[in-house]
C-alpha cells in the first residue's frame, strides 16, 4: 500500500489530525512535522540503527512514532513504567542500538546511545525521502508482553495487522467524517497504538492526553469534542465517579471502547443514565487490540460477556473433555502477530492446529458470545496493566533473606486489583515491610510491587508440590502482617 501518512495527507489534508494541549495539526501539518522529525532522527542514526521509544503520551512522542515509519524503521516501545532494569532485557533482546527519549526520562540504560526529544527536535534535519509503500507484511512495531514462564517476549505486528485490525473495528464500530477518538490509553500498548493507525487508515482525528485527566476528558465527552474513547475498567469508572449528577455526554459522542476487562450491572446502567454506550472488548497485544466485541445493545442481555469476534477474525474455545463448559480462547486472524521476536520456538509453541492460543480460558454460548474467565498463571490486572505472580516471585527469589515467596492478586478500589505475596523468610533472616518495598520499586514497575506481605511459615501446596494460590487467598482473612 502507499505510504499511509502521504495518502492520508493526500486524501483529507486539512482534516484535523491531532489535538494536543494547545496544538492542532491537520494532517498536511502533521506530514511535514514528522518528515522533518524524520530528517532530524537521521541525522543522529545510520542505517542499521535499531530504535525503541520511551515517551508518555505527547505530541512528540506521537510524531516520533510515525517519523520512524518514515524511515522504514521498526520501532520498539517501551512501557514507560518499566524498571530501569526491565527495560534493559528488552533492549538487549531487540538488539536496540538508539533510545530516544522524551525529556523527562532519567534513567541510565547500558550500552544503548540515549537521545532526548529536545536533542532530537533542536537538530538540523537531513534531507530524507520517505517510505514509498507501507508494505503489509513489514513488521513496523514490537511491543513486549509478559507470560506465566520465562522472560517477556517481543510482540511483532505488521502494517497488516494494523491495517485489519482498523478495519475489523470499523466494519463493527462504523465511521463518520467527524469521528474523533481521545488517546488516554498508552502509546505503547496496542491501546494506544492501534488509535494512532486508526486515524491514519481513517482520516480520524486524535485526541492525545497525557495524564489521565478525569475532569478535563469528561468535559471533552461532555461538550462533544470527541465522539469516541478507549478505556480499561477503571477508568471508566473513574469518569462515571467524578461526573456531575446528571450530566449526559453529548450527543456527538457515540461509543467508549471498553478492553482489559468486563464490567459490572451497577457501572452499565450508570453509564447508560449518563448516555455512554459501552462496547465491551477482549484483544491483546498479539492481536493488535480487540478482536471481540459487544454492542451495547447486548450488554445486559449478555452480562459479563466479551462479544463476538469481529468481520475478520475467528475464534473457538478448545476443551479438554466435551463435558466441560470452559477451555482454551483460540483466534484466527489476520491482525494476529506475526512471531515473538528471537522466540519462533514460543510462537510455534502457541498454535494449535492452526489456532493462536490466547493464553486466557473463556467459554462461548449457544448463541456464539464469548466469556472471558480468566487467564493461566492467575495474572493480575492492574487498572490494565498485567501482572503475573511468577515474575514478581522470581524477582523477589535474588532477595538474601527470602528462601520462598508466592504472589496473589486481591481486589482494589483504585486499581481494581492489586498483587499482595506471601513470604516465607530463611533461618533468622527477615526483611521489613520497608526493605521488601523497596527491594521491588528497585527492581520492577511500581504497579508489580506487592502492596501487602504476609509472613508465613508454609505454603499450600498439591501433592506435586506446587503452591496452591487460590487456597493463599483464601487465607488471607487469617493471616497477618
Ligand atoms: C489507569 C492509568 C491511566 C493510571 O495512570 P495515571 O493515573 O496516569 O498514573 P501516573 O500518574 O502515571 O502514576 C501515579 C501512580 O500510580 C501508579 N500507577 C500507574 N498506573 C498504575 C496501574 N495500572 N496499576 C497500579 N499502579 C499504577 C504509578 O506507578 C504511580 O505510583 P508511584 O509514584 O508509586 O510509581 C494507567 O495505568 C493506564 O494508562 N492504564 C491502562 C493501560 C492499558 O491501556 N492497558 C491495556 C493493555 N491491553 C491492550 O492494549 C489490549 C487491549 C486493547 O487493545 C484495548 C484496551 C482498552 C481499550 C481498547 C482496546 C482496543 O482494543 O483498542
Ligand atoms: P496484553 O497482554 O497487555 O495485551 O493484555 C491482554 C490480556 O488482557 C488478555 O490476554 C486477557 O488476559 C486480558 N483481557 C483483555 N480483554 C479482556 C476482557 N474483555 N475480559 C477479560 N480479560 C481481558
Ligand atoms: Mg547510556
Ligand atoms: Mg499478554
Amino acid at each position: 500500500m502507499e505510504n499511509w501518512l502521504t495518502k492520508r495527507a493526500n486524501l483529507t489534508p486539512d482534516r484535523m489530525a491531532i489535538r494536543f494541549g494547545e496544538t492542532t495539526l491537520t494532517f498536511a501539518d502533521m506530514r511535514n512535522r514528522v518528515l522533518q522529525i524524520a530528517g532530524q532522527i537521521a541525522k543522529h542514526v545510520d542505517d542499521n540503527a535499531r530504535i525503541a521509544l520511551i515517551t508518555p503520551n505527547n505530541l512528540t512522542g506521537y510524531l516520533m512514532i510515525l517519523a520512524i515509519q518514515q524511515l522504514d524503521k521498526t520501532v520498539v516501545l517501551l512501557n514507560r513504567r518499566l524498571s530501569p532494569r526491565e527495560m534493559a532485557f528488552q533492549l538487549a533482546d531487540a538488539a536496540i542500538t538508539t533510545v530516544l527519549q522524551d525529556d523527562a526520562f532519567v534513567g541510565e540504560l547500558a550500552n544503548v546511545h540515549q537521545l532526548n526529544f529536545s536533542a532530537i527536535l533542536a537538530t538540523e534535519a537531513e534531507p530524507i525521502t520517505p517510505v514509498a509503500t507501507f508494505e503489509l507484511d513489514k513488521v513496523t512495531s514490537i511491543m513486549y508482553t509478559s507470560g506465566t514462564t520465562g522472560n517477556p517476549k517481543g510482540v511483532m505486528q505488521t502494517f497488516g495487522n494494523h491495517f485489519y485490525s482498523a478495519v475489523g473495528s470499523a466494519l463493527n464500530l462504523g465511521l463518520t467524517p467527524n469521528d474523533v477518538w481521545l488517546a488516554a490509553v498508552p502509546i505503547f500498548h496496542i491501546s494506544g497504538l492501534s488509535i494512532m493507525m486508526r486515524s491514519l487508515i481513517y482520516g480520524m482525528g486524535v485526541v492525545l492526553y497525557e495524564r489521565f485527566d478525569v475532569e478535563r476528558i469528561n468535559q471533552e465527552l461532555l461538550t462533544g469534542q470527541a465522539t469516541t474513547i478507549s478505556v480499561v475498567p477503571v477508568m471508566l469508572k473513574q469518569l462515571l465517579a467524578q461526573l456531575p449528577v446528571g450530566a449526559v455526554y453529548h450527543e456527538r459522542f457515540r461509543t467508549m471502547l471498553l478492553g482489559g476487562g468486563p464490567t459490572d450491572l451497577t457501572t452499565l446502567e450508570k453509564a447508560t443514565a449518563a448516555g455512554i454506550e459501552i462496547v465491551q472488548s477482549y484483544g491483546m497485544t498479539e492481536t493488535a487490540s480487540q478482536v471481540i466485541a459487544l454492542d451495547a445493545s447486548s450488554a445486559t442481555r449478555k452480562l459479563g460477556s466479551a462479544g463476538k469476534p469481529l468481520f475478520p477474525v475467528e475464534v473457538r474455545v478448545q476443551k479438554v473433555n466435551d463435558a466441560d463448559k470452559v477451555g482454551r480462547i483460540q483466534i484466527k486472524s489476520p491482525t494476529l502477530a506475526v512471531g515473538y521476536l528471537n522466540r519462533p520456538d514460543k510462537y510455534a509453541e502457541a498454535f494449535v492446529d492452526g489456532w493462536f492460543d490466547t493464553g486466557d480460558m473463556g467459554w462461548l454460548d449457544d448463541e456464539g458470545f464469548l466469556y472471558v474467565e480468566g487467564r493461566e498463571g492467575d495474572m493480575i490486572s492492574s487498572g490494565g496493566e498485567n501482572v503475573f505472580p511468577d515474575e514478581i516471585e522470581s524477582v523477589y527469589g535474588e532477595a538474601d533473606a527470602i528462601a520462598q515467596m508466592s504472589v496473589v492478586g486481591i481486589p482494589d478500589d483504585r486499581w481494581g486489583a492489586v498483587p499482595v505475596a506471601f513470604v516465607m523468610f530463611k533461618d533468622e533472616q527477615t526483611m521489613d515491610f520497608e526493605a521488601l518495598r523497596n527491594f521491588g520499586r528497585d527492581r520492577l514497575a511500581h504497579y508489580k510491587v506487592p502492596v501487602r506481605f504476609f509472613e508465613t511459615e508454609t505454603f499450600p501446596r498439591t501433592a506435586s508440590g506446587k503452591i496452591q494460590r487460590h487456597k493463599l487467598r483464601d487465607q488471607l482473612t487469617t493471616a497477618h502482617e
